[in-house]
Parts: C-alpha cells; structure tokens; sequence
C-alpha cells in the first residue's frame, strides 16, 4: 500500500465539483485516510510548490492557491501515486484525456482543478507538510479484497 495527497484547488471550491471529484476517486477504489478543507497560507504552498521557483507561472500559483480554500486529502492503494496521477490526466488539459479529471472538468492549466504527488517521495513530504501524524486515519478496509 502506498500513498498520495491530492488537493482540490479553490476553484473546485467555488464551482461546488468537490463532492463529484471525491466521489470518482472513491468509485475508483481509493482509500481515503486523510481530508480536510483549509486557506492555505503563503509559506506552505510556497514550500508545496518549491520546485517551481522561479519559473514564469510560479507566482500565479502561489497566488491562486491561497486565494481561498482548499480540499487537502490522503489517499491509500497499491500504486496509488501511479494510479492517481492517470485518474488526474495530463497537466495540460488539452492533452489530458476525456474521462480523467482534467480532461473532464477544466479547460486553463493554470487552473488544472487538482494536485496529485508525482512520486512516492513527494507524497511523503507533501503529506508531511499538509497532514499531522494525528489527522490521517488508516482504517480497516474490510471490502480491500474487492477492488
Ligand atoms: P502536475 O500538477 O501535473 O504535477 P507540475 O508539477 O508541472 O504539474 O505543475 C504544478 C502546477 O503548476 C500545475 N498543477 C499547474 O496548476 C501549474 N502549471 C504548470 N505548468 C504551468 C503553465 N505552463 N502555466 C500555468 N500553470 C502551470
């Protein structure tokens, strides 16, 4: 099992997807171990996005993603990561395929709805920076067996 955080960005927030995206990551099979909605500050997505640094859409980033608040989550599976990021489609929307996320619900990359870790250790420091120890719950999945 490994994991991935994803984050719903603050338009998903003001275009009410945020029950929708949810909902397709769990039809999907993912376990949810860890969500909650906050205003991000500028430290955190500044540390979030810090390998982006000094690149031409950087400060935009930054600005749209503390510019209200966000769905910050957690989630379980085998090859989580891997699986995630094809389930988010391409970081263009116009390459992104119909029936991924991305594909399905944007049209602006700057405004691509949703983050996923690209890595299993980006998502180790990206969960370290968002969630406590305390806030993610790894509960008994009696229906694992079927997904
Ligand atoms: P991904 O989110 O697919 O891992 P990254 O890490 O290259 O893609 O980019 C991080 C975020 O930066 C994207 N989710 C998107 O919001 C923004 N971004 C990336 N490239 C551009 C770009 N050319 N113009 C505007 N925003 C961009």
């Amino acid at each position: 099992m490994t994991r991935c955080f994803t984050m719903l960005k603050p338009g998903v927030v003001n275009r009410r997807l945020v029950g929708e995206v949810i909902s397709r990551l769990e039809k999907k099979g993912f376990k949810l171990v860890g969500l909650k909605m906050l205003h991000p500050s500028k430290e955190i997505a500044e540390a979030h996005y810090a390998e982006h640094k000094g690149k031409p859409f950087y400060d935009g980033l930054v600005e749209y993603v503390t510019s209200g608040p966000v769905v910050a989550m957690v989630w379980q599976a085998d090859n989580c990561v891997e699986l995630i990021r094809k389930f988010c489609g391409a970081t263009k929307p116009e390459e992104a395929m119909p029936g991924t996320i991305r594909g399905d619900y944007c049209i602006h990359t700057a405004r691509n709805i949703i983050h996923a870790s690209d890595s299993d250790a980006s998502a180790e420091r990206e969960i370290k920076l968002w969630f406590k120890d305390e806030e993610i719950y790894d509960w008994n999945d009696a229906e694992a067996g079927w997904y």
